[in-house]
């Protein structure tokens, strides 16, 4: 019997378990990270808290050594699938405020790219805020983001990229919207590891987001400002 297998999460006190869901994310263990959240949540811990110190933590420390070529590919995916997993688990208690809509979202990642955890996150705690959210996936051409603004008319568009050869492609999208005359008809906001302000700036966005409650935050700011203008003009 492995070491692994000696463990019982539920007898391990709530550092230990975080700790231990740590290593189970960087070990890909789904189950192990089902349990784990539904543990915590059973100890009453916040689900935005189970997110970012037991998952978002534990998925920042798979991003360093999979950068220093200690875990590869196929390694990071079984993790992505643990952390998907209690994504799932949290994701209607996030949502869970009975607010409101305060405005609609769709957000996606750029053509090129498939990393979606990050977006998926971002999209959650926008739906917990109180927003409507419509997650276009990843891959997506600038095709898809028009076909998205027809069909669902946002207040705002997230696009998210997670790498330097697929940041460019926000550009794309947003000159689109430039050529087509519909830029200012919404609130541009662009995230994703590799990007800054100053890229955000760059390519025209309305604000670059460091992280999912930044967006959240910077969401509500533009809708504020949206209603205002609204108000003062009627
Ligand atoms: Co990839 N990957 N990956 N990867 N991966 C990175 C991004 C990388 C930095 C790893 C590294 O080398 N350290 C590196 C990019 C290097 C670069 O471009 N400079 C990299 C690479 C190279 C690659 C491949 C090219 C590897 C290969 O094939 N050789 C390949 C590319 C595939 C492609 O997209 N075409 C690849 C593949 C993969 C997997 C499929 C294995 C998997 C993705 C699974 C999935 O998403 N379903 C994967 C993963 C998991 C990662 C790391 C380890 C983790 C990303 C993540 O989920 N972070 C990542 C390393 C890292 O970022 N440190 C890495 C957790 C998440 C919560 O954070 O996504 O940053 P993040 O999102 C944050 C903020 O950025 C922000 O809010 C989020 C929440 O707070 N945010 C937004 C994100 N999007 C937003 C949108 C908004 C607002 C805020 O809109 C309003």
């Amino acid at each position: 019997m492995s070491d692994e297998e000696d463990i019982v999460l539920s007898e391990l006190a709530d550092d230990e378990l975080v700790q231990q869901m740590h290593d189970d994310l960087y070990d890909g263990l789904k189950e192990e990270i089902e349990e784990g959240t539904n543990i915590l949540l059973e100890r009453g811990w916040q689900p935005y808290n189970i997110l970012t110190q037991a998952l978002v933590e534990g998925m920042r420390i798979v991003g360093e050594d999979f950068r220093d070529g200690i875990l590869f590919v196929p390694e990071v995916l079984l993790s992505a699938n643990a952390m998907k997993a209690g994504m799932f688990i949290l994701r209607p208690l996030l949502a869970e405020t009975g607010a409101p809509t305060l405005g609609t979202m769709v957000i996606g990642t750029v053509k090129g790219d498939i990393h979606d955890i990050g977006k998926n996150l971002v999209g959650m705690m926008m739906e917990g805020a109180g927003f409507e959210v419509f997650n276009i996936g990843i891959n997506n051409p600038v095709e898809n983001f028009l076909e998205a603004i027809e069909q669902h008319k946002p207040d705002i568009i997230g696009m998210s990229a997670l790498l330097t050869t697929t940041m460019p492609y926000m550009k794309v999208v947003i000159d689109t919207l430039i050529e087509k005359g519909m830029r200012d008809d919404f609130v541009v906001l662009v995230g994703g590891a590799p990007l800054n302000e100053e890229f955000g700036k760059a390519i025209g966005a309305d604000s670059y987001c460091r992280d999912a409650a930044v967006a959240v935050e910077t969401a509500k700011d533009f809708m504020k400002r949206k209603h205002n203008q609204m108000s003062a003009s009627a």
